[in-house]
């Protein structure tokens, strides 16, 4: 008997999904919903990370039967040749993303991109100080030359380790050189990765193992740190905004147009153009009340960061966009896009259009983005998005009426105001707040939706329980959305959920207790926090150190697995929601849990179940926590019994 397809609200966990995935059912438009009921069963041998395609002697499999491939690699060699891959595309995704930007802001700095300017001078003398580059009466395109210089060699060096890993605590480093771990740039990284895991290389799993690690740091502590660093100085370094998330915010009487994948540049440029008093009055002339921006993925989390640009939705979100019926364009660059689109489109009136030249799909309208002429680009755009509005048909448009406030722009810098206001500003509070126990620790919430599980959901869920159980939570991504579309994203209402010690902090000093830290690449913010806290004293010389977890709980993309490496190779444990395609090798599982713990201080731990992971995660935390020897000290002072109940200590 053939299953039963489950129903929209078995998939989602939001009310504007399940209204749109019924839509999209009436209205016979395939998505990815679908399409995963249509696949089955994964490939078992996929699954298990023992499928090997590197050679044409191949492909082989790794059963009880055949216990080696054609060539004599077994299952360790194969699956951590296969996870060594993974960690490199995804260092590579991050780092091809950074160096655009570095070559974008180069050229600024000669006085090549008449479109862009510097917005945040003090970030540009911020970075460049920490780069140890003299900015003391310099001109401001000097320093930056000599900074984007210093980025561009991030990506290249051959031979050098990179300078980014500086700005990591000294022990944290001495561990990367001890285990030589220490990176060069991404681009010498990615190739020897490829190499190594090339036909009758590398062998022995823990050496391609400890080279995923290395890869992932050249990414952490390189490629994405840099990408995130030129975004400040370009665009400006967040600060708190209001916004708002989900379907909702599109609009029935403007031109509807969606920014949806990873680079901020040419968001950046729509974001200006649509207040363009041209655009608007084009706009009117045909019939539209404005123009209305929102974003989807990490392109939406640029431009919300910095600018309060609407979400319209998160990864698996972007082919439910297009059914509203209400988008007259999707403007896509790179990362995270699904080929789908242009024929879940074909049903509407919507314009796909791709933008650069290393992404195009099939279906979708090419607009090469014009970065000498970046403006002029993004009215082209936009005039085009405002001429398809009388394409509109109001019988297939429903939007959702679903949206939630949100507060995001928690950069660094943000917190460090935040917490000691513009003469003190400093981790200092948050240091006392958890070595007193009122937070117990800190969890970076990262990452993606998987069709594998209920969209959301584990996000949200273990995100409720860590803030009850007084867990400070600093999120990126698409897990960050995930609570915007929850309404979790303001004081107000998480406030009311969290724990008494950490809602208390944090309405001491003003912050929300889940903290919407940006896009994937932001997640060099979460390291940077961690640094800072290091750096601040009293929780640890290092970052294995401090009482802090990674989750990524419905992580999908090979850019995950790098970051979740970076994170272990920086001294993080890091819960996953969706295993790795390892299960093939119990070496290779080991390695990556306790292995990596005793070399590096961190370490990969699968649990499918949010709330047995919470209970890690708290374990986890008390250890430090045990560890530092701040547990007995806080007991005393600050927590009756009835305190240590609810904390549940
Ligand atoms: O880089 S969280 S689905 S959008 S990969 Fe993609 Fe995953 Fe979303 Fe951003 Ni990150």
């Amino acid at each position: 008997m053939a299953k039963e397809a489950k129903r929209p609200e078995e998939l989602v966990s939001d009310q504007a999904s399940i209204e749109t995935i019924l839509k999209a059912q009436l209205d016979c438009v395939e998505t990815c919903f679908v399409r995963a009921e249509a696949q089955g069963m994964p490939c078992k041998f996929g699954t298990l990370g023992v499928c090997c395609k590197i050679c044409h002697m191949g492909p082989c499999k790794i059963t009880p039967k055949s216990p080696r491939g054609v060539c004599g690699a077994d299952a360790d060699t194969i699956v951590a040749r296969n996870f060594l891959r993974e960690t490199a595309a995804g260092t590579a995704a991050h780092s091809d993303h950074g160096r655009h930007l570095a070559l974008r802001f180069k050229k600024i700095a000669e006085g090549k991109e008449p479109d862009y300017k510097i917005t945040d001078v003090k970030a540009l003398h911020r970075i460049a100080g920490k780069y140890g580059i003299k900015t003391e009466g310099r001109a401001q395109n000097e320093i930056a030359l000599e900074l984007a210089n210093t980025f561009m060699s991030e990506f290249t060096s051959q031979e050098e380790p990179l300078k980014t890993l500086n700005l990591a605590p000294e022990k944290t480093r001495a561990v990367w050189k001890k285990t030589k771990i220490e990176p060069y740039g991404a681009d010498r990284m990615v190739v020897e990765a490829m190499h190594r895991t090339h036909m009758g290389v590398d062998h022995d799993y823990r050496n391609l193992l400890d080279m995923a690690f290395r890869t992932s740091l050249a990414d952490g502590w390189g490629g994405a740190h840099v990408a995130t660093q030129i975004s400040d100085i370009m665009f400006g370094t967040p600060e708190p905004v209001k916004s708002s998330a989900n379907l909702g915010v599109l609009e029935e009487k403007k031109v509807n147009i969606i920014v949806h994948g990873h680079e901020p540049a040419l968001s950046e440029m729509l974001a200006t153009a649509v207040y363009d008093p041209e655009i608007i009055e084009y706009a009117k002339k045909a019939g539209a009340e404005g123009v209305n921006l929102a974003g989807l993925c990490c392109t939406a989390n640029e431009i919300l960061m910095r600018r309060g640009i609407n979400v319209a939705g998160n990864f698996l979100q972007q082919e439910l966009a297009i059914i509203t019926g209400a988008v007259e364009m999707m403007v896509v660059d790179v990362q995270c896009v699904m080929p789908s689109l242009p024929s879940v489109a074909a049903s509407y009136h919507t314009l796909v259009v791709s933008t650069t030249d290393i992404a195009k799909t099939i279906g979708a309208i090419h607009m090469e983005f014009d970065e000498d002429h970046a403006y002029l680009s993004a009215k082209n755009l936009i005039k085009k998005a405002i001429d398809n509005f009388k394409n509109r048909d109001p019988k297939k448009m429903q939007i959702p009426k679903v949206k939630e406030p949100l507060i995001a722009g928690f950069s660094v810098e943000a917190i460090r105001y935040m917490l000691g206001g513009s003469f003190r500003a400093s981790f200092r509070p948050l240091n006392d707040a958890i070595i007193q126990g009122r937070i117990r620790g800190i969890a970076g919430i990262v990452g993606c939706n998987n069709i594998k599980t209920k969209t959301d959901s584990y996000i949200n869920s273990i995100t409720r329980e860590l803030i009850k159980r007084n867990v400070l939570i600093l999120k990126t991504g698409c897990a960050a959305q995930a609570s915007g579309k929850a309404g979790k994203l303001t004081p107000e209402t998480a406030l009311g959920e969290a724990g008494q010690g950490l809602r208390e902090v944090c309405e001491a000093v003003g912050i929300p207790p889940i903290l919407h830290m940006g896009s994937c690449v932001d997640n060099t913010r979460i390291l940077e926090a961690a640094s800072e806290i290091v750096y601040e004293g009293g929780l640890g010389d290092s970052i294995a150190k401090v009482p802090a977890v990674g989750v990524a709980p419905e992580w999908m993309s090979e850019k995950a697995v790098a970051i979740g490496c970076y994170f272990v190779a920086s001294g993080v444990d890091v819960i996953l929601g969706q295993p790795f395609h390892i299960s093939g090798s119990e070496n290779v599982v080991k390695y990556l849990d306790e292995g990596a713990r005793e070399k590096y201080g961190g370490g990969f731990i699968y649990i499918p179940d949010p709330m047995e992971a919470v209970e890690k995660i708290m374990s986890l935390i008390e250890a430090k926590r045990e560890k530092l020897g701040i547990n007995k000290k806080a007991e005393r002072k600050l927590l009756d019994m009835k305190d240590r109940r609810s904390t549940n200590v």
